[in-house]
C-alpha cells in the first residue's frame, strides 16, 4: 500500500476507464434488478425500459428514481435481490415516526463497505498505529459498525465506545490514546466544550489528530470550532443507510468537497422539483445508484440531500469527483414569511459569531415567526447587561441578512438546551405540534 492511498489503482483510475467500469456496473445491475426484483420489474416496465436500453452511462435518465416510498413495498424484504439466506445483516434508519427502513446485506456488501472505509480512512492519514475512537451508535444504525470494519481492515486499534457518557469518552481517550474519534458534529461540540471546561488543553493532555464527523449537515464554521476546541483536523464523512451507511463520500486532506466513490456509486444530481439534471456545478438533489450492492442494490435513489459536484480534479489525484458538504436536506427547508430557510444557514452563522457556545435549536412558531435559542459563553453572565444585549443584537442581525428574516433570539445558558449524542434535533416546529 503507498502512503496516502489504499487501493491506488481504483482510487486514480483515468476518466475513461472509471466512466467504463460504472457503465459495465450499471448495466449489470439494472439487468440484475430487473430480473430479481418483481417490483423493479413493474416499475421498469411501467416506465418501458428494459436493461438493453442502458447503453450510456446518460441512459440512466430513462429508469425510473426510487423514492423512501419504494422501501415500503412489500416491506421488509421486498427490495432483496438475492435470496434471503445470502443476507447476514440488516440495518435500519432511526425511524422517529412509523417504520424504519430496513437495509440488508450480504458478506460482500459488509467487505464493500469496510474496503471504501479502508480508502477513506488512509487518505485522510489514519493507519495501523492509530487509535480509533467510534463513538456512533453501535446497534441497527448504521454508523458505528461500517466505520469499524472498515478501520479493522486498515489495522486500526478500535476503541468501540458507542456515544454519550462524554466523562468515560474522556477517560478512554486519556487511558488509550485515541488518536481519532468518529462522530456526530453536535457531538463533537459537546465533548470539545466538556474537555475545555475542564481545563484540559487537547494538545497537551491528549493525543487527538482526526475527528470523522457525519450523520448530520453542518458548516465550515462548526468545523472550525470543532478543530478548534478539540485540537484536531477534522473529515466531513457522508453517507446514508440506503447506499450501505458512512464512507459514501469522504474528504480527503484538501478538504475541499466530498470525494465519492465513484466505482460504487453513480452520482446525478438533479432539480428536486422537476427531477430533470442540473448544469454541472449547480445546486441541486443528489441521486445515486448503487453499482455493486448485492442484497438491495438501490437505482437512481432520491437522496433529498441538497449538494452540487464540483468538477475539477482535486490535487489529491484522485479521479473519483467530489460533492460539495450537504447544503440541507429539501425536506428539512422551513418557510417564514414566505422565505425558504434551511437549518444550517442559521447554524453557520451561529458558529461564526465569538461568545456562542454549542448548542442551539431553532422552534418553528407560526408561518410568520421563528425564535432561534442559543446557549453562549458563561462568562456573559456576570450581570453587564449591555454586553449581552449587544451579542443578542449581533446574533439577530446576522441571522436577518443571511436568512432575509427577523428571528426572535434567546439566549441561554450552558447546558440549558437538551445534549445531543447522535444526530441533533435542531428543529422544533410547534406549527404541527
Ligand atoms: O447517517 C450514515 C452515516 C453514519 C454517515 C455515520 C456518516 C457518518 P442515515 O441515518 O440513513 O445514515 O442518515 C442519512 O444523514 O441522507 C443526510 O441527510 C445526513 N447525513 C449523513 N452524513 C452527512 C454529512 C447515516 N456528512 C442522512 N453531512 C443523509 C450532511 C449528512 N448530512
Amino acid at each position: 500500500m503507498e502512503a496516502g492511498f489504499w487501493n491506488k489503482e481504483i482510487e486514480t483510475l483515468s476518466e475513461n476507464e472509471l466512466r467504463a467500469l460504472q457503465l459495465r456496473r450499471l448495466q449489470e445491475v439494472v439487468r440484475r434488478v430487473y430480473e430479481k426484483v418483481p417490483h423493479y420489474r413493474k416499475k421498469f416496465d411501467e416506465a418501458g425500459v428494459k436493461p438493453d436500453d442502458i447503453k450510456t452511462l446518460e441512459d440512466v435518465r430513462k429508469l425510473p428514481f426510487t423514492t423512501k416510498e419504494d422501501l415500503f413495498v412489500d416491506y421488509p424484504y421486498g427490495l432483496l435481490a438475492v435470496p434471503k439466506e445470502e443476507v447476514v445483516r440488516v440495518h435500519t434508519s432511526s425511524g422517529t415516526t412509523g417504520k424504519p427502513k430496513a437495509i440488508f446485506f450480504t458478506k460482500n456488501d459488509l467487505e464493500l463497505g469496510a474496503e471504501l472505509i479502508a480508502r477513506c480512512l488512509v487518505m485522510t492519514g489514519t493507519t495501523k498505529g492509530d487509535v480509533l475512537q467510534n463513538s456512533m451508535t453501535y446497534g441497527l444504525f448504521t454508523g458505528a459498525f461500517v466505520m469499524h470494519y472498515g478501520a479493522e481492515k486498515v489495522g486500526v486499534l478500535i476503541v468501540p465506545a458507542g456515544p454519550g457518557n462524554t466523562e468515560r469518552q474522556i477517560e478512554l481517550m486519556k487511558t488509550f490514546g485515541t488518536t481519532c474519534i468518529h462522530m456526530t458534529p453536535s457531538y463533537a461540540l459537546y465533548v470539545g466544550s466538556v474537555i475545555r471546561d475542564k481545563g484540559m488543553i487537547p494538545e497537551r493532555d491528549l493525543k487527538l489528530k482526526r475527528a470523522y464527523l457525519g450523520a448530520e449537515p453542518y458548516s465550515e464554521e462548526t468545523r472550525k470550532k470543532v478543530e478548534e476546541l478539540l485540537g484536531v483536523d477534522v473529515y466531513n464523512c457522508y453517507g446514508l443507510s440506503e447506499m450501505g451507511g458512512p464512507g459514501v463520500g469522504f474528504e480527503c486532506k484538501y478538504k475541499d468537497g466530498l470525494h465519492i466513490w465513484e466505482d460504487a456509486y453513480l452520482v446525478e444530481i438533479v432539480n428536486p422539483e422537476t427531477g430533470e439534471p442540473v448544469e454541472e456545478g449547480e445546486i441541486g438533489e443528489l441521486v445515486l445508484t448503487s453499482l455493486t450492492r448485492e442484497a438491495m442494490p438501490l437505482i437512481r435513489y432520491r437522496t433529498r440531500d441538497l449538494t452540487y459536484v464540483i468538477p475539477e480534479r482535486c490535487s489529491c489525484g484522485r479521479t473519483h469527483r467530489r460533492i460539495n458538504r450537504i447544503l440541507g436536506r429539501s425536506d428539512d427547508m422551513f418557510i417564514v414569511k414566505g422565505v425558504n430557510i434551511f437549518p444550517q444557514q442559521i447554524e453557520a452563522v451561529l458558529m461564526g459569531i465569538k461568545g456562542v457556545a454549542q448548542n442551539y435549536q431553532i422552534v418553528l412558531q407560526s408561518y410568520d415567526e421563528f425564535i432561534v435559542r442559543v446557549e453562549i459563553d458563561r462568562e456573559f453572565f456576570d450581570g453587564r447587561i449591555e454586553r449581552i444585549l449587544k451579542l443578542k443584537e449581533e446574533i439577530t442581525e446576522k441571522i436577518r441578512e443571511a436568512v432575509l428574516v427577523r428571528p426572535k433570539v434567546e439566549l441561554l445558558e450552558p447546558g440549558t438546551l437538551p445534549v445531543s449524542e447522535g444526530k441533533a434535533k435542531r428543529v422544533i416546529d410547534k406549527r404541527t405540534l
